[in-house]
């Protein structure tokens, strides 16, 4: 509300400031109602140009030094750190083309302002500054873009060498389910026309298929560090997006077909939280929360920071909180945590 009325009150001063310079015009008898700009215009706009230069160079100062604080925290997965790089170096190119592409704009519109008695010149072409400004951004964009279809075949080289682990995310209108091969690491048959609810079958799991008995089927992802890990992806009803920024992994759950991604986390929860980047989040966040906790708001515990797996898609009213937690643990503790899970065949043994 108080936005509206600020808005609403700098509109009013500006309609008031705008028929003021009009009364003021029309007061003025002596007054130039010539509609061609003369050279004093000319030079006012090109010292406007460079007001606009300034304002555009300093908003993104303003940016990198008041964001740069949000942007996501090491990667936490192999291929995370090329896909980073990719990044990083597309940025770094457009930010030193802009810089200097907008100040010869900005200078050259000042430069050759309108001035009485100057001309244009004609230059029809010139071949060899057109070949220069093509061959330039040629060779620029072919680079980039081989090095970033290089980098996509491997990332996105889903194959069963190294032993991966098999985990399929199934995703539903609001939540996500996990479920491990078990034993044997091998996902049973499953299908959503199987679905029980009755008997707690929510994944629509084969229970007449033997790889499906040893399934464990959990509301938390649990990773060993160090081992990769194929995603096999499902959806129950509509699009979803199964986001895990922290490891620069993403895929789309599709109705009707497993889509899959594949990836190797490389340091575990507890080691991420020693991240000085992330540590300043937790305290940033923290300092929030204790206000709120203060005011008696809701969502005022303190935050610890974990793992997290996202929908990207926007798949209906509860979008926003369809998450799940992911911990990336040692091997040992991946274990013990898997053992305390109960198969698909326990399960359904404990509804009949
Ligand atoms: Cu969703």
């Amino acid at each position: 509300m108080t936005i509206v009325l600020t808005i609403a009150v700098l509109v009013l001063v500006a309609i008031a400031i705008w028929q003021m310079t009009k009364i003021f015009e029309l007061s003025q008898i002596k007054a130039d109602n010539s509609q061609i700009a003369n050279d004093k215009d000319n030079k006012y706009n090109g010292y406007l140009l460079f007001g606009f230069l300034i304002f555009i160079y300093g908003i993104t100062i303003f940016s990198f030094a008041k964001y740069s604080k949000f942007l996501l925290p090491e990667a936490a997965s192999e291929h995370g750190g090329e896909y980073d790089l990719l990044m990083y170096i597309s940025f770094v190119i457009i930010f030193i083309v802009q810089t200097i592409t907008q100040a010869l704009l900005h200078y050259f519109g000042y430069k050759y302002r309108g001035e009485k008695g100057k001309k244009a010149l004609f230059y029809a072409d010139n071949d060899k500054l057109e070949f220069i400004w093509t061959i330039i951004p040629v060779v620029v964009l072919a680079g980039l873009i081989l090095w970033g279809l290089y980098t996509w075949t491997n990332i996105m080289d889903v194959n069963d060498e190294d032993d991966p682990l098999i985990v399929e995310l199934y995703a539903q209108q609001f939540n996500w389910t996990a479920r491990y091969g078990g034993e044997d690491n091998e996902l049973g048959m499953a299908n959503v026309r199987m679905i029980d609810i009755n008997k707690a079958n929510v994944l629509g799991l084969d229970e007449s298929d033997p790889y499906a008995s040893d399934d464990i089927i959990t509301k938390e992802l649990h990773l060993p560090v160090g081992r990769k890990v194929n995603f096999r992806f499902r959806s129950q009803d509509v699009l979803h997006s199964a986001y895990m920024p922290h490891f620069r992994a993403q895929m789309n759950c599709v109705p009707g077909m497993i889509t899959e991604f594949s990836f190797t986390p490389t340091i575990t929860t507890e080691e991420m939280r020693q991240n000085p980047e992330v540590i300043e989040k937790v305290k940033r966040t923290n300092k929030i929360r204790a206000e709120r906790a203060a005011l008696g708001e809701p969502n005022a515990d303190p935050w610890e920071f974990d793992y997290i797996l996202l929908c990207n898609k926007i798949c209906g009213k509860s979008h926003y909180n369809m998450q799940m937690k992911i911990i990336v643990e040692t091997e040992e503790e991946y274990q013990k945590w898997l053992e305390e899970q109960q198969t698909f065949g326990q399960t359904m043994a404990s509804m009949n």
